[in-house]
């Protein structure tokens, strides 16, 4: 048996979306599914017990902060991340093929692999498919990702077409060099930027080699939504439907449902909880900045129709105040609300492909939650 396996319930009537189960080596999870993000092997702020309080079955986090620190070594002594971190559920890494590019300082990317320096304290350091692929398996996730390159955007299509052919040779070498493929799954990225030829070949070159799941990396770069769906469109129809799918790096309300309906399975995004520390609510109704005047003697909950932790107990009057006065008790509050949201969101969205009507739920929550928003 493979590490990881799709198991397809059934397909949305109304729609494409699908209901399935991912199996990983620390349990089920049931999707469509949103990740809430521990880039540091935390998700700040909030402890596991917490998160499970909250229903969240997988979370995700980052090699390359955890190769910076405290190092990979430190997390395999500790017994690897779960153990670390104190967290039983699945558990999913990204490569570091993103961050190196959004983080680091005077990175040199050579057809070996991409050398930078350290965004803490400048140190040189080297990241390479192989590099990448012996990080997550000292870390231990369920799910590690292919080391790739995410082009920026916009770029000339003959950059974007030699840095997608690049990320299918560099996916090769991450198959070849996994010392644990029965206990983790490494799921490829299909890059290709907005070329529709590039997706094609991308996606090509990726099933042509046998993962046990595939991401859509690339979007949510700065293309508008109209661009995103429409790659979307044309891509989750190239990916084999006997495996999981996972839009990368993409988790605003409106783009979880319509991420849904072209039958993608996983989402990830640092969105809820950043906004959070910002005093922002996602809400039934849209975004709260709960700290704006208009709340001050708002004694009702975060969101009226939410049942979470925060919103069964506290008033935004209260959480206002919190912030306001930079009390840490605050944010708290708004990333376990804004956690709960999407969560629960996704909870919607399968019971709706369960009822293949995920289409009519669909426009109903955007006609409550504002779809221009986020
Ligand atoms: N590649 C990787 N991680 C990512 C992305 C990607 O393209 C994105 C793009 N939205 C987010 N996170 N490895
Ligand atoms: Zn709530």
């Amino acid at each position: 048996m493979p590490a990881i396996t799709y198991e397809l319930i059934k397909t949305c009537a109304q729609t494409g979306a699908r209901l399935g189960r991912v199996h990983t080596p620390h349990g089920v999870i049931d999707t469509p599914t949103f990740m809430p993000v521990g880039t540091q092997a935390t998700v700040k702020g909030i402890s596991p017990e917490e998160l499970k309080s909250l229903n969240a079955q997988i979370i995700l986090s980052n090699t390359y902060h955890l190769f910076v620190r405290p190092g990979h070594e430190l997390v395999r002594a500790a017994g690897g991340l779960h153990k670390m971190m104190n967290w039983d559920r699945p558990i999913l890494t990204d490569s570091g093929g993103f961050q190196v590019f959004s983080l680091a300082q005077m990175r040199k990317i050579t057809e070996e692999g991409v050398t930078f320096r350290s965004h803490l304290n400048g140190d040189k350091l080297f990241l390479s498919p192989e590099v990448a692929t012996s990080v997550q398996n000292a870390l231990g996730p369920d799910i590690m990702m292919a080391f790739d390159e995410c082009p920026p955007y916009p770029a000339e299509y003959a950059y974007v077409k030699q840095s997608t052919e690049r990320t299918s040779r560099w996916a090769e070498r991450c198959l070849k060099a996994h010392a644990r493929p029965h206990d983790q799954g490494l799921f490829a990225i299909v890059q290709g930027g907005m070329h529709k030829d590039l997706r094609a070949q991308s996606a090509a070159d990726l099933t042509s080699l046998d993962f046990p799941g595939y991401a859509i990396g690339g979007l949510s770069v700065g293309e508008s939504k109209e661009i995103m769906y429409e790659v979307l469109d044309h891509t989750v129809p190239l990916l084999p439907s006997n495996k999981p799918r996972y839009l990368m790096g993409v988790g605003s309300p409106d783009a979880l449902v319509e991420g849904s309906i072209r039958g993608v399975d996983m989402f990830d995004c640092v969105l809820p909880t950043r906004i959070a520390r910002n005093g922002t609510l996602m809400t039934s109704e849209g975004r709260v900045v709960v700290k704006n005047a208009k709340y001050a003697e708002d004694f009702g909950p975060l969101d009226p129709k939410c049942d979470c932790y925060a919103c069964r107990n506290y008033s935004r009057a209260y959480v206002r105040h919190l912030i306001r006065a930079d009390e840490m008790f605050g944010l708290r509050l708004t990333t376990i609300h804004n956690l709960h949201f999407l969560v629960n969101l996704m909870s919607q969205v399968r019971q709706a492909i369960r009822d293949d009507r995920l289409g009519d739920f669909r426009d109903e929550f955007f006609e409550a939650y504002g779809m221009a928003t986020n």
